[in-house]
């Protein structure tokens, strides 16, 4: 070999060596093997020596190129190997870490509450309904017996809508639901009727702007009192545990007579008397009574024909009986905190 092709190969060897990153070793193949390269060229100066050098020069400079090329490539697969090493070792995932539980939503526990109750009532064969939360005052007010200048009328503190023709309000109770119901059916009828209700009310720990209630009905020939008694005890039982006592005591609303309170002893002193149960040891859940034969007229009802019964229960007074909760306004101020204790409670 002559002694260009001897330092040739040396300086090509030694700068093989000599490289660690993939860029380095796309250089080197430029330089020495590529269609420029130094080796290239070298095989190209053949055609300039004399006659009888070019086969012995020839071969020497193929087998130069033959031995670098398989130089190149040991080092390349070298090169390459420890790069994947290096990539594999840098992204590596640790298994052991503890894993990040992705955020999931979950009902509101007054949606959740409205949804155990209305299964309750389902199984004992009533029907869930809904209606408009913007209402005529007439099916608020007139036809279950609250007359215009009525002074019941003050006692549902009404937010009323601007109107020249009707007077048009929020709604202050689920109670105009039994109107729109009995209008549209004939008896037997066995009704639930969740839904939001607005009074312009002076907040405090139990008093919300809008709240939610659930509305019972049911009319039919014989429907009793012992009826009602029966229903609420079965309802009070499922979502409080069965071993709740329950009381009724009258009251007055102007669309049922009798009217009664419906309460339950307190869970949580077990009726010996707390702060809950303001020392009474009892914990009023809804309002009730026999549907006013006013009302039952209203609708086209024969009321020596039929009787029923109708209760008014607050949700959210329901659901912090249930979870202790001190506060109405927790609700609806929107704090994941406080919404997703419910997830597991509730579940
Ligand atoms: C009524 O609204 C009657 N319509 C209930 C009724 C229906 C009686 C059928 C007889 C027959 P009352 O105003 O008491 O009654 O309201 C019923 C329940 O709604 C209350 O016991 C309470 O739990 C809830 N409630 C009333 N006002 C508010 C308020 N501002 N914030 C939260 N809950 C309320």
């Amino acid at each position: 070999m002559s002694d260009e092709l001897e330092r040739l190969e040396r300086e090509a060897t030694d700068k093989l060596e000599s490289i660690s990153t993939e860029d380095e070793l796309a250089t080197w193949y430029r330089t020495y093997l590529g269609r420029q390269g130094e080796v290239t060229s070298a095989m190209k100066g053949i055609s300039q020596r004399p006659a009888e050098e070019r086969p012995a020069f020839g071969q020497a400079v193929n087998a130069l190129r033959n031995a670098l090329q398989e130089a190149f490539d040991a080092r390349q697969d070298n090169i390459l190997a420890a790069s994947l090493r290096k990539r594999l070792n840098d992204e590596a995932i640790d298994v052991t870490l503890p894993g990040r539980l992705p955020q999931a939503g979950n009902l509101h526990p007054v949606t959740k509450m409205i949804r155990d109750i209305t299964r309750v009532f389902g199984l004992m064969g009533f029907q869930t309904v809904e209606g408009p939360e913007v209402e005529d005052a007439y099916y608020a007010f007139d036809a279950l017996n609250i007359p215009q200048d009525h002074p019941a009328r003050d006692v549902w503190d009404t937010i009323f809508i601007e109107s020249d023709q009707r007077e048009i309000v929020l709604r202050p109770h689920t109670s105009p639901m039994q109107i729109r119901t009995m209008e549209q059916v004939d008896p037997p009828v066995r009704v639930v009727v969740p839904g939001r209700c607005y009074r312009y009310e002076a907040l405090d720990a139990t008093h919300e702007w809008h709240f939610h209630q659930i509305e019972g009905l049911a009319v039919d020939t014989n429907i009793t009192m012992t009826d009602l008694k029966g229903t609420l005890a079965e309802f009070a039982r499922q979502i409080f545990g069965q071993e709740r006592k329950v009381r009724f005591r009258c009251d007055y609303f102007p669309f049922v007579e009798p009217g009664v309170d419906f309460a339950i002893d307190c869970m949580f002193c077990e009726g010996s008397g707390c702060r809950v149960c303001s020392k009474t040891g009892w914990i009023e859940l809804l309002g009730a009574g026999m549907v006013h034969p006013n009302v039952l007229r209203h609708v086209g009802y024969d009321p020596d024909e039929y009787t029923g019964w109708a209760f008014g229960m607050g949700i959210e007074r329901i659901v912090m009986l249930k979870y202790g909760i001190e506060d109405i306004r927790h609700f609806y101020q929107g704090d994941v905190r406080f919404l997703s204790q419910f997830n597991r409670v509730l579940a």
